[in-house]
């Protein structure tokens, strides 16, 4: 049976290895306002307080391809298509189906994609499917970074597979640290994510900080720079086309945004976040084509569209 899956394996449940890591992150204020992530953090790095009927989690890595451009107006590659988290989940109930045909009807599975209060990235390290790199990424030996994570917890019983190393195989590669364009790394393998261009596109759901603003660039919606840089992806055999129309996005009234957008990750911005990001990236390109667009946005009902559309046709203007 195949399910698309590009590697498995399983992770043992005991305390996670950077649990202290993770601590530090949430004590610094790293979490940004991803209030979620500071909820229970002894949950989070303890997978077995999280499902104590457990003995096991599979570890998976889905591939999604790299993105074909990093330097005009584009999107995270993962966001291009559907959600990922309904199509991983559907994956990972397969194979939860798979699993019971094989061992017993009454085996007890626990999908988690996401969102569930798991470190899923250490997980993987510790079912050996990958390392971590200075850029926080998971990376698969000869494949990459390109993946999305997903865990199946199951009540069986199950040998875990030999860890992979960490530190991993960054040695003395200092690229992603050097090229991310917000400078939100403050040390190798830890993230600041109130800089970070993904956390400030996709999860703030508030204005987008000005002194920022200008280092966005083109990005619309996530970033990619940190694994675009990697030597470790370079031998990518799948490419999606990330990139995206922002003068188009600016034209999206509620219902259009919501007709064309759900079921994508987009939907999750809403149209105020993606219309916001959308004239900062206007903005960076100082395309005047945008301006009579920009105006209209000026009228609004919604502040946050109004305040960006403004600081959008004073960038253009300058
Ligand atoms: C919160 C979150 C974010 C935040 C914060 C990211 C961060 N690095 O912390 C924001 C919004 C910024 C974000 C951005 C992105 N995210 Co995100 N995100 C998550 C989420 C929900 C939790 C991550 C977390 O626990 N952060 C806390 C920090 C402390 O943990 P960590 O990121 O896992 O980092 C580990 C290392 O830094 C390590 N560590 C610390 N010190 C040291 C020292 C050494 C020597 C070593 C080896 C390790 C080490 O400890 C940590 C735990 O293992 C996970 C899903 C999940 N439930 O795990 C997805 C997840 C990590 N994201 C994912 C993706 C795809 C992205 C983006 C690529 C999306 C995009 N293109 O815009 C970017 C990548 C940015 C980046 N460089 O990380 C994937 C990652 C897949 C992969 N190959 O790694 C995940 C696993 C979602 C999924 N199910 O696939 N994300
Ligand atoms: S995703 Fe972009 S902004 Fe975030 S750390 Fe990586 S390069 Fe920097
Ligand atoms: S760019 Fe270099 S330092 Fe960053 S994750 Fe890749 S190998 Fe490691």
């Amino acid at each position: 049976m195949s399910l698309g899956f590009a590697r498995a394996g399983f992770a043992p449940l005991d305390e996670a290895e950077h649990a202290d890591a993770f601590r530090r992150w949430l004590a610094n204020g790293h979490y940004a306002d991803m209030a979620w992530m500071a909820h229970d953090p002894e949950t989070r790095v303890n997978p077995s307080a999280y499902v104590p009927l457990a003995r096991t989690a599979v570890v998976t890595a889905w591939p999604y391809g790299a993105p074909s451009t990093v330097d005009s107006p584009s999107v995270a590659a993962y966001a291009v298509g559907l959600d990922y988290h309904d199509v991983l989940r559907e994956k990972l109930n397969d194979l939860l189906a798979f699993v019971r045909r094989i061992s017993s009807p009454n085996t007890r599975g626990w999908v988690c994609v996401d969102t569930s209060p798991v470190l899923e990235r250490d997980l993987a390290m510790r079912a050996g499917i990958g390392w971590i790199g200075k850029n926080t990424c998971l990376i698969v030996p000869g494949a990459g970074s390109w993946f999305l994570l997903g865990v199946l917890f199951l009540d069986l019983e199950q040998e875990p597979d030999s860890p992979s190393p960490s530190p991993g195989h960054c040695g003395t590669c200092t690229r992603c640290l050097d090229a991310c364009p917000t400078r939100a790394f403050p040390v190798p393998y830890v993230l600041d994510a109130r800089k970070c261009i993904s956390y400030l596109t996709i999860e703030n759901k508030g204005e987008i900080p000005e002194e920022l603003r200008t280092d966005l660039g083109l990005n619309v919606f996530g970033c990619d720079v940190c694994q675009a840089v990697c030597p470790h992806n370079t031998k990518v055999s799948i490419r999606v086309d990330n990139s995206i129309d922002p003068l188009e996005l600016l034209e999206m009234d509620e219902a259009t945004f919501r007709r064309r957008f759900r079921g994508t990750p987009f939907f999750r911005t809403k149209r105020r976040g993606m219309i916001r990001n959308a004239c900062v990236a206007l903005g960076n390109s100082g395309n005047p084509e945008a301006v009579p667009a920009l105006k209209r946005l000026l009228s609004d009902h919604d502040p946050i569209i109004r305040e960006h559309a403004q600081w959008a046709l004073e960038r253009i203007d300058r």
